[in-house]
């Protein structure tokens, strides 16, 4: 049992990797470049937890943001650990919504909950839940707090109800499309449904190494279909945001506290 950990930069992936693996992480490098690649058992168990550079997208600026659509593209795992930023869930989720379009079990961790107190704010886990599919559980790693529940999730049972079904509508014409490319990539090029969906968004929204990846296997088809780049790529990203942002009307029982906010990102340096 393969878990890969995503997140922006600095939402507590490595406080909660270190948590969940104590002390057995095994510490090497991602191939060119000089990211550390670390990857720990939990508990002794057969659960491996691999720990990813932060990314704020699949869309890399970077060679070591470059690891973790690397990763998606090339390696194979059974499920995702999400970790975010309780705090600023709104951009926390664009990525969010990338790897639940990848298809594999998620699990979301909304950490900073800490934070999320002090600001006044409260969120409703089981809004979230239900409108992204995935499991969720709230923490707050520097204290600790709700690790022992993620653990026991993590290497517990695979539960039978946790098949991922989370499904963004982009609207027409993308999902023409994303339909026609979905078909060459899956009748031509024998990918599954769910991963050639998935590429044809990360195409369509303009995704540098996807289109990289899509040349270096000559997948030619695929290309005839972007003729408006600009447009499908400010499509796709309208559609996430507005998602988000309905998203986030339903699942916020009480907005942040302005003064409260402004105290505490003073006090944290986040
Ligand atoms: P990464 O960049 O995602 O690996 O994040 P780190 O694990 O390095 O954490 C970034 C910073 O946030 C560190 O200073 C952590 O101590 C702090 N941090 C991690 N989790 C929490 C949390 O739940 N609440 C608060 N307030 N800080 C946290
Ligand atoms: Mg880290
Ligand atoms: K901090």
């Amino acid at each position: 049992m393969k878990i890969a950990l995503f997140g922006n930069p600095n939402t507590g992936k490595t406080t909660v990797f270190n948590h969940l693996t104590d002390s057995y992480a095994y510490v090497g490098n991602w191939s060119g470049v000089t990211v550390e690649k670390k990857i720990g058992k939990i508990n002794h168990s057969f659960v491996s937890i691999i720990d990813l550079p932060g990314v704020y997208s699949l869309n890399p600026l970077t060679k070591d943001e470059a690891v973790a659509t690397h990763f998606l593209l090339h390696e194979s795992f059974d499920q995702t650990l999400n970790i975010l930023n309780a705090a600023q869930l709104k951009r926390n989720l664009l990525l969010t919504i990338e790897l639940l379009e990848y298809g594999k079990p998620t699990v979301l961790v909304l950490n900073m909950m800490d934070i999320v107190k002090k600001q006044d704010m409260e969120l409703n886990p089981t809004v979230l839940a239900n409108e992204l599919h995935a499991t969720i559980f709230q923490t707050d790693a520097r204290t600790n707090k709700g690790m022992a529940e993620l653990k026991s999730f993590l290497i517990g049972e695979p539960s039978s109800t946790t098949s991922p079904s989370f499904y963004l509508d982009y609207g027409e014409p993308v999902e023409a499309i994303i339909r026609k490319g979905q078909d060459l990539l899956t009748t031509i090029y024998q990918h599954e449904v769910i991963f050639a969906r998935w590429l044809m968004i990360q195409f369509l929204a303009g995704n540098n190494m996807i289109e990289k990846f899509i040349a270096t296997n000559h997948y030619e088809g695929l290309l005839s279909l972007k003729k408006d780049p600009q447009a499908l790529e400010d499509a796709v990203y309208a559609v996430r945001l507005k998602f988000i942002e309905e998203l986030l009307k339903k699942a916020t029982l009480k907005e942040a506290n302005q003064k409260t906010t402004a105290l505490t990102k003073k006090i944290d340096h986040l």
